[in-house]
């Protein structure tokens, strides 16, 4: 530590530990006493560098992002793909790239061609680099679970953050080698690894899937903070501070960097869209969407604000140790691929968290059209097991939304296994309902927990379905006659209160039955694709039948059957009073 000079902008250089330091001061007059901090030594002697930033703090606890990048001025400027730049396959290589792609689904060729410490450009927004952190950021473990994932590519994911992280604040990096069959992750990884103190390899000795895998990782980390991260990325310029910063302003905070793109094609590095929030569909699928400009502008959100996720992609993000743990980690009961970042989001936000992205902090992703590792399993059977674990501890009874999107789901009768360890965690850790996190997290998601109600008009006749004495008659309608109300479910169940209409045995006439979802016969198609049948969108047919069978009203005597579908009957066509958006 030094005392600065009174002026706005000085040269310094400093002999310390043997290395002669220079640094350039841009501090304000205020400034009187700073603390100077060396680059990690070890870094930079293996680069041959004859000049060394050092970085002044001031002692208000604070200091700038450091925007430490070893590699700015890289060793070998022209290479391909450097600086993020797209890099091109050369003629005579095409088949040997094409070939290469499937092992990674993305051009393998063009990873290994380009520099595994490249400099990427520095695309945070404008006002990221004067943001303060705090001086006392707690450290972090970095974990990366791979399988069978491409050398160049995972040594790239390493070279970032070893290159662009402040060294203080990475207690490790723990690599998570999920059982690959790749003999170069073996014995060659090790060795190239042992050349970086901080970098562990840990070599599961069966698959677990990256949920597991990751929870192998967090087991042994000594760092105060978890980050986890894929094994195809490249860390921007200051991406660590910003998440650290707001892990250390609220344990409970779990902090998310802007994924950016690497393309599969060229492997450019290519900034995204600012002001994407992480959310979700029906039946659980991750998107991402634009804050309205209307908003933006309303609220004058700024690029460099941070933005708060219903949920996050999953991938990359950093959590404060304990709580991860407090939290109860992962569902362990998750398999491979799918889910975790589902369950992880509305764990985090139910159980008094928040989930936010922070623009500041940017990561590069190479995004595939498919995984290029095998599944245990079948791939959609894992990954709908997995939601509809997901479904069944924290949706409440908005699962029917789940089931009733994939309604193919439940009728496979899917076996999730057990979960009284998750159901007694969100007992113990005195969670909010999946009602107050709709309401409050993530309001803009339609979710009517029927899809449809009211009264039940046929479409020739202009009467209604009505219920008399727990039998089902048809009269005139009449919008505030109870017995005509009924409700259309997700779960493609018709329910007047706990009965549902059903054909009575083997008979042809409707009748009342206690509902259950998973019952198949009470279940009935309406205003949705029967066997490919687009005119029978007004009808309503029984699913479970082999014969698309359908709900009509018997011309002559005013009686409700099922009967062979014909799309152009009008006596079997139906409308409800109400319609409720997917
Ligand atoms: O069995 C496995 N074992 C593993 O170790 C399967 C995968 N893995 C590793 C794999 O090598 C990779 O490093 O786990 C990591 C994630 O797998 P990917 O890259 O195949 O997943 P993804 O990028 O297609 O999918 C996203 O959703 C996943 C759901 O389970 C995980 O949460 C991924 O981390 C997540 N990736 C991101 O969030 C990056 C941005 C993508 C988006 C949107
Ligand atoms: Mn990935």
């Amino acid at each position: 530590s030094e005392d600065a000079p009174n002026m706005n902008s000085v040269t310094k250089t400093a002999e310390l530990n043997g290395l002669t330091k220079k640094a350039i001061l841009t501090e304000g007059p205020e400034l009187t006493k700073v603390h100077v901090r060396l680059d990690d030594k070890e870094q930079l002697r293996k680069r041959n560098r004859s000049s060394y930033t050092v970085h002044f703090t001031r002692d208000t606890g604070m200091h700038k992002v450091l925007t430490i990048d070893v590699t700015l001025s890289p060793r070998d400027p022209k290479a391909p793909g450097q600086f993020g730049h797209p890099a091109a396959v050369p003629d005579d290589k095409q088949e040997e790239a094409k070939s290469r792609w499937k092992e990674g689904n993305f051009n393998v060729y063009l990873s290994d061609l380009i520099p595994v410490d490249r400099a990427i450009d520095d695309t945070r927004p404008a006002g990221c680099s004067e943001q303060l952190v705090h001086n006392d950021l707690p450290t972090t473990t970095i974990i990366i679970c791979f399988v069978d994932e491409v050398w160049s590519t995972l040594l790239r994911s390493v070279h970032s953050v070893l290159n662009r992280s402040p060294p203080h604040l990475i207690k490790e990096i723990i690599l998570v080698d999920d059982f690959s069959t790749k003999e170069y992750l073996k014995d060659s990884l090790d060795k190239y690894m042992s050349q970086f103190p901080k970098v562990r390899l840990l070599h599961l000795k069966e698959r677990h899937g990256l949920i597991r895998a990751r929870l192998a990782g967090a087991e042994i980390a000594k760092g105060d903070v978890l980050t986890f991260l894929d094994s195809h990325v490249e860390c921007n310029v200051g991406w660590l501070e910003p998440l650290l910063e707001r892990v250390r302003l609220n344990r409970k905070k779990v902090a998310c960097p802007v994924i950016e793109v690497i393309s599969d094609k060229d492997m450019s590095y290519m900034t995204v869209d600012n002001f994407q929030r992480g959310i979700f569909t029906w039946p659980m699928n991750f998107g991402w969407r634009q804050i309205p400009p209307e908003v933006i502008e309303k609220d004058k959100i700024k690029e460099t604000d941070i933005i708060r996720c219903p949920v996050m992609a999953g991938g990359l993000f950093s959590i404060d140790k304990k709580y991860f743990f407090e939290l109860g980690t992962y569902d362990p009961g998750l398999d491979v691929w799918g889910g975790e970042n589902m369950e992880l989001s509305f764990k985090v936000w139910m159980c008094g968290g928040e989930i936010e992205i922070i623009p500041c902090s940017r990561v590069g992703h190479i995004f595939r059209n498919d995984n290029p590792y095998s599944f245990p399993k079948d791939r959609i059977k894992t990954v709908e097991r997995n939601l509809a674990r997901v479904a069944e501890v924290w949706l409440d009874e908005y699962k029917e939304l789940f089931y009733g999107h994939g309604y193919h789901l439940i009728q496979k009768n899917l076996d999730v296994g057990d979960l009284t360890q998750q159901i007694e965690l969100r007992k113990k850790l005195k969670c909010k309902n999946f009602k107050w996190y709709l309401e409050n997290i993530y309001p803009d998601l339609e979710a009517p927990l029927v899809k449809a109600s009211g009264l039940i008009v046929n479409i020739a006749m202009a009467r209604c379905i009505t219920v008399e004495n727990s039998t089902l008659t048809f009269e005139t309608c009449n919008i505030s006659n109870k017995n005509q109300k009924f409700n259309y479910t997700w779960l493609r169940l018709i329910k007047h209160g706990d009965f549902c209409v059903a054909p009575v045995d083997a008979k042809r006439t409707l009748g009342l039955y206690p509902c259950d979802n998973r019952n198949n016969s009470l279940k009935w198609l309406h205003k949705s694709l029967v066997a490919f049948q687009p005119e029978l969108m007004d009808h309503m047919v029984l699913e479970h039948l082999q014969q698309p069978t359908c709900l009509e009203v018997d011309q002559s005597h005013k009686i409700l059957r099922v009967n062979a579908c014909d799309a152009s009957n009008p006596y079997q066509k139906w409308q409800f009073g109400n319609y409720y958006a997917d």
